[in-house]
């Protein structure tokens, strides 16, 4: 049983603040993942965390999105850098607590091609997940033809390795209980952007890949379901519930 997890930027970060961590959340949702790994809940994990007040913070300064790129040397040093300084943090949490993490960094494994679509190479993330570790990818930046570097959200990390790892299941910690509807209240199933296409906004802080909308658009492409869910349902999703939405797109 494999399981992709994603931890969104905004729940392991203060989003709003630059380069800071909401350290009290990411205790907690490496307490889950510890102890779900160690009362042998989940046997297989690979954990995608995202960009938050780190990563997209500099995207933002430099005008590069998943569509926009840069040739500034700089733009790289500082997003890349900020990723990687992220991941540590996200890394040391869960070593406290004895899981075998280890990093996987999309920039020096993937790239886009002209018209954006992305290479993930993923034989050194099934070949660590064999040998008992636990890898931790992270929204990015890529090489992409044409554009110089261009942003990879951990949204679009986990739609190709859920595909080509065939994850048994595949969930978003987000900062939200789920997809919610005009009135606040969660959306249980999302079967096609359409259902929902009238009450998905743009996220409301600075997030360069594209917040909900995009997050079920890139889930819906996915062969079997996925959760969308917020910390309170973390442990829960580790147990083999479905809180908050599930997205699926095959009807
Ligand atoms: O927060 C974006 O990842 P996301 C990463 O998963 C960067 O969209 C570098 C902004």
């Amino acid at each position: 049983m494999t399981i992709v997890l994603k931890l969104g930027g905004s729940v392991i970060t203060e989003k709003d603040r630059p380069e800071t961590l909401d350290g009290r959340a990411l205790d907690e949702t490496a307490d889950a993942i510890a102890e779900a790994l160690a009362d042998g809940t989940v046997e297989d994990i690979v954990l995608v965390h995202g960009g938050g007040s780190f990563g997209h913070h500099h995207a933002n300064e430099f005008g590069v999105s998943t569509t926009a790129g840069s040739h500034a040397v700089d733009a790289v040093h500082a997003i890349h850098g900020a990723m990687t300084t992220l991941n540590r943090f996200v890394l040391q949490r869960l070593l406290d607590r004895d899981v075998p993490a280890v990093p996987v960094a999309p920039f020096s494994a993937a790239y886009r091609s002209g018209d954006g679509a992305l290479t993930l190479p993923t034989g050194q993330v099934e070949t660590l997940l064999g040998e008992g570790f636990v890898p931790v990818l992270h929204g990015d930046i890529v090489a992409h033809v044409g554009a110089g570097v261009t942003v990879v959200s951990g949204d679009e990390l986990v739609v190709e390795l859920a595909d080509r790892l065939g994850a048994d299941r595949v969930g978003l910690c987000s900062a939200v209980p789920g997809v919610l509807d005009g009135n606040d209240a969660v959306i249980e199933r999302i079967e096609s952007h359409e259902d929902v296409a009238s009450v998905l906004g743009d996220s409301d802080t600075t997030d360069v890949t594209g917040g909900m909308s995009s997050k079920v658009r890139a889930l819906l492409a996915l062969d079997g379901p996925a959760s969308i869910f917020d910390l309170d349902g973390l442990t829960a999703f580790l147990a083999g519930e479905r809180p908050g939405t599930t997205v699926d797109g095959e009807r």
